[in-house]
């Protein structure tokens, strides 16, 4: 019998490269669709696998609708990769940010204790919890100093899965991922709002690219590379948590260099700095270390930096030039 897994989260960027993976290992997936007026489920469709994913109407902010999601489903997995998950606008709508971001989390897990107590579980943390980073390179010891309420509500998540793992036994792990990007990241992150930006101006229909702090760094990995991790922790014989990363940081100016020069252009001529992207409380420097994954998971991350603003600008150059 194929294994069941139910991905929340499953339009968004993670969601769709994971449910590929799991398809590709058999599984068969179900993805709770969460209800907007226009249709979200392009990713699907650029990956070639609407058809076969099952979608269930759902909410993480309504328990009832999970509920029923799970019964009707019954999953062996679940991965919870649901969540407002743009940082800057967790400061425009911090009551939404937590109710989908953190309450949106318990209310999977209480789901998961009363419906399907034995199903595997996994959150997906974030290094956002670092933020104002404790220790130079990042790992799962590293306290935690959330900066925005996306990181204080995905702090909630993360301590819940712990608790729910802690006191009901569930089989809950957290995986603290990274940045990670693709073709198919949100237009607001900047890594894409670069490589979007990059083909528009190559192509002659953008003039400028503005910006806020280009020396914030990250440490930037490959979305396709990072969900393998995901299914793997739920694979292993102990829950437990992990830090997913490259182990290599660069700032966002970095970033801009590389893509730019992909396409011959400099990007001191094209990029403007405008304070309305700076943040109200940022994230200077992140750098993660991936040792416990890579010897417990035998994970590692398989595409560099150049190789991904490659992959983002070739693909971004190709959706513009159609348009
Ligand atoms: P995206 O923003 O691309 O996807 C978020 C998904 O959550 C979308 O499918 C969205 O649906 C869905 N969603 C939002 N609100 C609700 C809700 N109330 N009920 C049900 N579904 C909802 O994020 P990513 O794919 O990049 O990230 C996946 C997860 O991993 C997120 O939880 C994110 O916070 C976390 N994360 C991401 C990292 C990254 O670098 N990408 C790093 C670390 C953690 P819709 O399409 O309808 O809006
Ligand atoms: P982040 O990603 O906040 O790290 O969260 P984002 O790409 O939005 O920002 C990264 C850094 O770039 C700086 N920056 C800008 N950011 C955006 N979006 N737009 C700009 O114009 C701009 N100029 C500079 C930011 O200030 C920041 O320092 C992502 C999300 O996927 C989270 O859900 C996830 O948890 C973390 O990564 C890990």
């Amino acid at each position: 019998m194929a294994k069941k897994a139910l991905i929340t989260g499953i339009t968004g960027q993670d969601g769709a490269y994971l449910a590929q993976h799991l398809l590709n290992l058999g599984y068969d997936v179900y993805g709770l669709l969460a209800r907007r007026s226009t249709p979200t489920t392009w990713r699907l469709e650029y990956l070639g696998i609407l058809d076969n994913v099952r979608l269930i109407d759902g909410d993480l902010t309504d328990m009832a609708s999970i509920v029923r999601a799970l019964l009707e489903c019954t999953p062996d997995e679940i991965y919870n990769l649901g969540a407002q998950s743009f940082v800057a606008t967790s400061w425009a709508q911090p009551i939404l940010t937590a109710n989908a971001t953190g309450m949106g989390a318990l209310n999977i897990l209480e789901a998961v204790r009363q419906v399907c107590p034995d199903a595997k579980f996994y959150q997906a943390s974030t290094s956002e919890l670092f933020g104002k980073a404790q220790e130079t390179i990042q790992s799962e010891t590293t306290p935690f100093y959330p900066r925005s309420p996306y990181g204080v509500a995905k702090l909630f998540a993360h301590w819940s899965t712990i608790n729910y793992r802690e006191s009901f036994g569930i089989f809950g792990c957290c995986g603290i991922l990274f940045n990670h990007e693709s073709p198919l990241r949100g237009i607001e992150f900047v890594t894409r709002k670069v490589t979007d930006a990059v083909a528009r101006i190559k192509l002659g229909k953008q003039n400028e690219l503005r910006l806020g702090n280009i020396d914030a760094m990250r440490d930037w990995g490959f979305s396709g590379d990072y969900v393998k991790a995901m299914h793997l922790m739920l694979q292993q014989e102990k829950p437990d948590d992990y830090v997913i990363a490259t182990g290599r940081t660069a700032s966002v100016r970095d970033m801009c260099k590389l893509a730019f020069e992909y396409v011959g252009l400099d990007y001191q001529d094209y990029v403007v700095i405008d304070p309305k992207f700076y943040r109200q409380a940022e994230v200077d420097r992140l750098l993660g270390n991936p040792a416990k994954a890579e010897r417990v998971l035998n994970w590692k991350a398989q595409t560099t930096l150049e190789e991904l603003v490659k992959m983002m600008v070739d693909a971004d150059l190709e959706r513009v030039s159609r348009q």
